[in-house]
């Protein structure tokens, strides 16, 4: 760690969170021509309580590369939209069917299958429109758009998904768990870090230490996840526990067991962090993240 008090990076993290929070807000207050429902739903799922990992990674690895989190701002924002439109859809009945998001009913539950599936193809159709029109110089905002449209695609977000669900209670191992996971999760992940990259305008090797840290974070945050659902509270986690055995779903402690993932997480927190070195000390906020990745509860 860092020689920064971590109370002065923890208030960081809270401001950063606050400047996201308000931002998306602003996204999300649609003209008249948005009808009422849909407006209400989106913003009910895009302004819940919630961690914002996503785009705080976006901001924090800016940080790290020497620019504003409010020149990453949008980026932010971007990645937070398309992770909530996928959360919606996840939740529907014919994929997780889950009753519990964020800690209250699920947009479906809520809204009707309808709005809500109408919801997220509206938050991944702005995504990219905050970004075309708010990142600059368009050069940049083009790259963002390519790179955040290959994290959500058919070869990672979606492509994960299709195949999470169908192969839900086959068998399998640690390398069909990985490859899941590195496009089901950590594409959205890896396109956050390099997305802060691309707006600090990045060099290469600052861009490749992000990367790094991007997988293995990736991956420690789906451990994390499993062991949570195994462990975890309904609670503290605001959605429902238990589920990953109940759909027969390949996990990390379901096949190396508790303590071996407990492990696993650890050091691969521990190398993504040492992956950033190149970055220097503006990394301290990064390092924050990933421990709490890592640690989190929630
Ligand atoms: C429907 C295209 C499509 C994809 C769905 C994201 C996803 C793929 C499924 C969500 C189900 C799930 C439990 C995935 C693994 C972990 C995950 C992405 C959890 C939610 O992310 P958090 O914990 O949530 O960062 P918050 O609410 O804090 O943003």
């Amino acid at each position: 760690m860092l020689s920064c008090s971590s109370a002065l990076l923890m208030d960081q993290m809270a401001a950063a969170r606050q400047l996201i929070d308000a931002a998306l807000d602003r996204y999300s207050n649609f003209s008249a021509d948005c009808p009422v429902p849909l407006r209400e739903a989106i913003r009910y799922s895009l302004l819940a309580p919630c961690k914002r990992l996503r785009p705080m990674l976006v901001l924090l690895a800016a940080e790290a590369c020497g620019t504003t989190w409010e020149a990453a701002l949008p980026a932010a924002c971007a990645v937070e939209m398309v992770h909530t439109y996928s959360l919606i859809h996840d939740d529907l009945p014919a994929m997780d069917d889950d009753d519990l998001r964020r800690g209250r009913p699920t947009c479906h539950k809520a809204y009707g299958e309808a709005v809500a599936i109408l919801a997220g193809d509206a938050l991944l159709a702005q995504a990219f429109e905050v970004l075309a029109s708010d990142i600059k110089p368009p050069a940049v905002a083009a790259r963002c758009c390519a790179t955040l449209a290959e994290a959500a695609g058919a070869t990672a977000l979606v492509g994960g998904q299709a195949d999470d669900l169908a192969l839900e209670h086959m068998p399998g191992d640690l390398a069909m768990l990985e490859n899941i996971h590195r496009r089901k999760t950590g594409a959205m992940f890896l396109a956050s870090l390099r997305l802060g990259g691309f707006v600090a305008g990045a060099d290469e090797a600052q861009q490749t230490a992000l990367e790094r840290f991007g997988r293995k974070i990736g991956l420690v945050f789906q451990i994390a996840d499993d062991l949570l659902d195994v462990e975890g509270s309904e609670a503290s986690l605001g959605k429902r526990v238990g589920k990953d055995s109940e759909h027969g779903k390949l996990t990390f402690p379901g096949l190396l067991g508790i303590e071996e993932s407990r492990h696993r997480a650890l050091r691969l927190t521990d190398e993504a962090c040492a992956a950033l070195a190149p970055l220097g000390e503006k990394r301290a906020g990064l390092e924050v993240l990933a421990r709490y990745v890592l640690e989190r509860n929630q």
